[in-house]
């Protein structure tokens, strides 16, 4: 698997992060999100992390400016990056400190390239720490996962132990697909009937229809490549991403992903 490492600049530690924010001590600090979709970044309105997943902070170095930052990430990750070269030095994993999801709600980051210019973490319940960084981008727009999460956080923010506002950025579409429109996750979900974050199978198969409309049928509905098709931009737009220090390539083997899954 070849995932898009996006950095979520921190601009703001929450009031649950003062632990963490100490760790960091003022260097800058970027959420690693791993994604197939660069192409929706237009779109992120949260990032998500498990609340009960363990994290840390790694130094590494930031390609905008040469300077020492901190990823944060999983510790599984992170020795990934470390091996591929992608922290501050080759196969090694410098820690500042562990964080726990749940420090982290509340705090605020920079998506690159998102018309929300901070938002929230918030939790989700199903990321798994065996897959990508287990920081999750939210874009509720094309992911019927996102779609449903953020429908869940809105209904129940004393369950999910956050603050109301946190889930209240307004949803963005990024591209139109022919047969749902601007806001595919949210059509194909009605489509198949689902009405439960928690409804795994059938949010697997929504997902599995969002990416084939997505990838296939979109057209852009905003930004530098506006009225063209995600397949031929798709690529683009990664590359963008890349070239300006935004996001970097990061890659799991295959066979270590589905032995540590089980
Ligand atoms: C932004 C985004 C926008 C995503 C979208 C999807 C969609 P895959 O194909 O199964 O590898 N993701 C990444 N890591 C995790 C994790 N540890 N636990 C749960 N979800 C995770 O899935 C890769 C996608 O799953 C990633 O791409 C990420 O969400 C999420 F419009 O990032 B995505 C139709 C899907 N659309």
């Amino acid at each position: 698997y070849e995932y898009i490492a996006m950095k979520l600049e921190v601009t703001q530690w929450g009031e649950r992060a003062a632990r963490v924010a100490e760790l960091a001590k003022g260097t800058k600090t970027y959420l690693i999100a791993a994604t197939l979709r660069s192409e929706t970044m237009h779109g992120v309105t949260n990032i998500f992390v498990g609340s009960h997943l363990e994290y840390g902070l790694y130094r590494a170095v930031d390609a905008r400016d040469g300077a020492e930052c901190l990823y944060l990430c999983t510790p599984r990750a992170a020795r990934n990056m470390a091996y591929q070269g992608l922290l501050k030095t080759e196969n090694q994993v410098e820690s500042v400190g562990e964080v726990k999801g749940a420090e982290l709600l509340g705090t605020k980051v920079h998506p690159a390239l998102s018309a929300h210019n901070e938002v929230y973490v918030v939790p989700m319940d199903s990321i798994k720490d065996n897959k990508g960084t287990a920081v999750v981008i939210c874009m509720p727009a094309d992911s019927p996962d996102d779609y449903m999460t953020t429908q869940e956080l809105r209904k129940k923010p004393e369950y999910y132990n956050i603050e109301p506002e946190w889930v209240a950025a307004e949803e963005i579409a990024v591209l139109t697909t022919p047969t749902y429109g601007e806001h595919t996750a949210a059509a194909v979900c009605k489509a198949l009937k689902i009405n439960s974050s928690k409804d795994a199978k059938q949010l697997a198969e929504a997902k599995e229809i969002a990416y084939k409309e997505g990838f296939y049928g979109g057209t852009m509905v905003v930004g530098k490549y506006k009225g063209e098709r995600v397949e031929t931009v798709k690529n683009k737009i990664r590359d963008d991403l890349v070239g300006e220090g935004l996001a970097f390539m990061y890659s799991e083997p295959e066979n270590l992903v589905m032995s540590r899954s089980g």
